[in-house]
């Protein structure tokens, strides 16, 4: 993507599609952000929570005595307290989804480790640390619980069995995508505040009004008796997108108290308790005639769900089976998705949720049947996706795969990376003694259905307030929606007051995940903006200033969903004597549909890129067999630095969405589905040399160095 500085009369000609610098950037980086922890009151009274130091355990006692009598301490709350409470939603997308218990503090057992057993509140953040320290918990042995099945569904479509019989190859692949953590810079942190009747709670979150009915059930209130506010948001990633069982426990606190209780969450708290990411497990077999035609697909999708279920468990497994197989055309379909609760922290959703772990699959199967066939991985693919006259075309597990071209993203790629000297270069390497090679990726990701909400005022002198349901926590969304309406309302986006996040001031709306926000609250912005004019009567040649003020309220909901796609090529190099890997290039070309800001669009993908690159290189939650958390820290749990992000040319290859008003597809998570698929298919086939089939992410030196090791012993 080629951006040009951002310069005045740019705008002037339209401001969507304008590379406008971010209107949030000036306040942040000069310290003025008010993120949730600023906004704690003098009087605020300051929790700590008392964890799980092992599980499971039957939970018999927790002494509370010499807590509360030490010096600050207000109240000290434990699952007693907390057993009335009301329940958090669970997003029910699969059929037969078993709700687990939801105890907002530990009662009766233990099945986690970090699991929050005890609250308690003091004057300040030490007195309460110190009194937590007192809390005595009593535990007694039990067996490891028995957790079942949360959900387990199939999709069929086609003769899978004929499919199979018919192959002259089959190929598969089994792996195992690591747990892993979505790392927000700013960690969870809640301020309740109970006074009059009503609960004012300010959360790290994505999803204010989500919160807002969770809290509204947890507590047993009317749902206008609470407010929620999402401030400043430091990173969410899919972390922040439930209601934690902190916050509930918090909420009740400031109930009891009648005053405001602050909590910031420690890093150590969010590697322990917060929701993690992937952990699917995932195999797949791919059926294949004799000429390279994918014949049929069997893929199997197990998702570990953790000790509790967050609003958004079900996602990953669901995406993961909805994308399959892919842009392929395969006639001959059979997906299942399970999952299980475990004794270990909530999975939940995490930038991508399902769709890089089914893009890992389904691209190294590809690139295994381009190996078993001595095919190219390009052509292999070329002559086996859906040409772009045929979309949108209905998937195996449901929905539709949108206007995409293909074959257009993966002549971008090729070009842009000079693909065939990239060849012979890696031959002629290899040759030399390099261990190097090239791998391929290509993705779908749907991204961005149901409804936002957007109200438009014209406040008059053509000023306007822009409220809507969707939030921020990084994205620049103030920017991108004031360039929606103003290009509509034919002003400048300076002249836009955009409001998010706090439900007093805002239409109830879904939030910022998804990659919804753009597509979805951008339409609703979008529609708001036309109507507005509609409402108001046409704007006279000298502009606003005779317009009255006035105002409209939409809802809208998008015909269908948004996939977006696009196609990567990696090279990777990995050190013959130590195993180290370093990812040489990376060339990306993404279909984001509509385009409303290219300097945000490439920050979202290269954002992305450098989560998807730590997620194929480094990251790994690990608990040991007792279920201890042996990466609670930043010492320990690997995340990668600006020197670890490769050389990457983004390159974009828009095809307009027919699914929503914009047209616009998702940007925010597509940095993490196709690049690791690439960069782990380029590690494959660095060590094809050496007889390895198959390899585990992360990419550890180690994994590198043994599967040399093993491979050269092997033959
Ligand atoms: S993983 Mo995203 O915030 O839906």
């Amino acid at each position: 993507m080629l951006l040009r500085p951002a310069r005045e009369e740019e705008m002037q000609a339209g401001a969507l599609g304008a590379p406008m610098r971010r209107v949030e950037d000036d306040r942040l980086l000069r310290g003025g952000g008010r993120f949730v922890s600023d906004l704690f009151p003098r009087d605020a009274l300051h929790a700590v929570f008392v964890r799980a130091v092992a599980a499971p355990a039957e939970l018999r006692h927790v002494d509370t005595q010499a807590a509360a009598a030490m010096p600050g301490v207000r109240l000290v709350l434990t699952g007693a307290d907390t057993a009335a409470l009301g329940r958090a939603a669970v997003n029910p997308l699969v059929d037969g989804l078993k709700a687990a218990a939801w105890p907002a503090l530990a009662a009766g057992r233990i099945e986690a480790v970090g699991q929050p057993v005890a609250l308690v509140v003091a004057d300040t953040p030490a007195q309460a640390q110190d009194a937590a320290e007192a809390v005595v918990v009593e535990t007694g042995a039990v067996d490891a619980a028995d957790f079942d099945r949360a959900f387990a569904q199939e999709w069929v479509s086609g003769d899978v069995e004929r499919a199979f019989a018919d192959a002259a190859h089959v190929v598969r692949v089994e792996l195992a995508y690591p747990r892993v953590a979505p790392m927000a810079l700013e960690p969870r942190a809640a301020l309740a505040d109970w006074r009059d009747g009503a609960m004012a709670l300010w959360l790290s979150t994505q999803t204010p009004h989500r919160a807002r009915a969770d809290i509204a059930a947890i507590l047993g209130l009317g749902i206008d008796a609470i407010r929620v506010v999402a401030p400043d948001v430091g990173g969410a990633f899919g972390g922040k997108a439930s209601i934690y069982p902190e916050e509930a426990a918090l909420a009740l606190a400031s109930m009891r108290l009648g005053r405001p209780v602050a909590w910031t969450a420690t890093r150590s708290e969010e590697f322990l308790s917060a929701a993690h990411g992937r952990a699917l497990k995932i195999s797949g077999a791919l059926a294949l005639a004799a000429d390279g035609r994918f014949l049929g697909l069997r893929a199997t999708v197990d998702a570990e769900l953790g000790h509790w279920l967050t609003y958004s468990a079900v996602v990953p497994a669901r995406n993961a089976a909805r994308i399959l197989p892919g842009p392929y055309r395969i006639g001959a379909v059979h997906l299942a998705a399970r999952g299980s609760r475990s004794l270990r922290a909530p999975v939940g959703i995490y930038r991508g949720a399902g769709r890089p772990e089914a893009a890992m699959l389904m691209e190294r199967l590809v690139d295994a049947a381009a190996r078993r066939l001595g095919a190219d991985p390009i052509a292999l693919r070329r002559a086996n996706i859906h040409p772009a006259a045929s979309l949108p075309q209905p998937m195996p597990a449901g929905g539709q795969l949108d206007r995409s071209d293909f074959a257009a993203l993966l002549e971008a790629a090729r070009g842009s990376a000079d693909y065939a000297r990239l060849r012979a270069l890696t031959h002629q390497r290899r040759a030399a003694g390099a261990v190097c090679g090239v791998g391929v990726a290509l993705y779908v990701e749907p991204c961005g259905q149901g409804a936002e909400s957007a109200t438009l005022c014209h406040e008059g002198g053509g000023r306007f307030t822009l409220a809507t349901g969707a939030t921020a926590q990084g994205q620049g969304r103030e920017t991108a929606y004031a360039q929606i309406a103003a290009d509509v309302l034919g002003v400048s986006p300076d002249c836009i007051k955009v409001v998010h996040g706090d439900t007093a001031a805002t239409p109830p709306g879904v939030g910022a995940l998804a990659s919804r926000s753009t597509a979805i609250g951008g339409s609703a912005v979008l529609e708001a903006a036309r109507r507005l004019i509609g409402t108001l009567g046409a704007v006279p040649a000298k502009g606003w200033s005779a317009v009255p003020a006035g105002a409209v309220e939409v809802n809208y909901t998008a015909a269908d969903e948004a996939w977006a796609s696009g196609a990567c090529i990696a090279c990777v190099e990995i050190d013959r004597e130590t195993g180290v890997p370093t990812v040489e290039r990376l060339v990306w070309v993404d279909d984001a549909g509509t385009v409303v800001n290219p300097m945000l669009v490439e920050g979202q993908l290269r954002g992305g890129l450098a989560q998807g690159v730590g997620e194929a290189l480094m990251e790994r939650i690990v608990y040991d067999p007792q279920g201890q958390l042996l990466t609670g820290s930043l010492m320990d749990y690997s995340v990668p630095r600006a020197a670890d992000i490769p050389p990457a040319t983004i390159v974009s290859c828009p095809t307009p969405s027919a699914a929503n008003r914009l047209g616009a597809k998702g940007v925010g998570e597509a940095g993490t589905i196709g690049v690791p698929a690439a960069i782990v298919n380029a590690a494959l086939d660095a060590l094809a040399p050496f007889g390895v089939e198959d390899i585990q992410m992360p990419l550890r030196a180690e994994v590198l160095w043994r599967a040399m090791l093993n491979g050269e012993t092997d033959r």
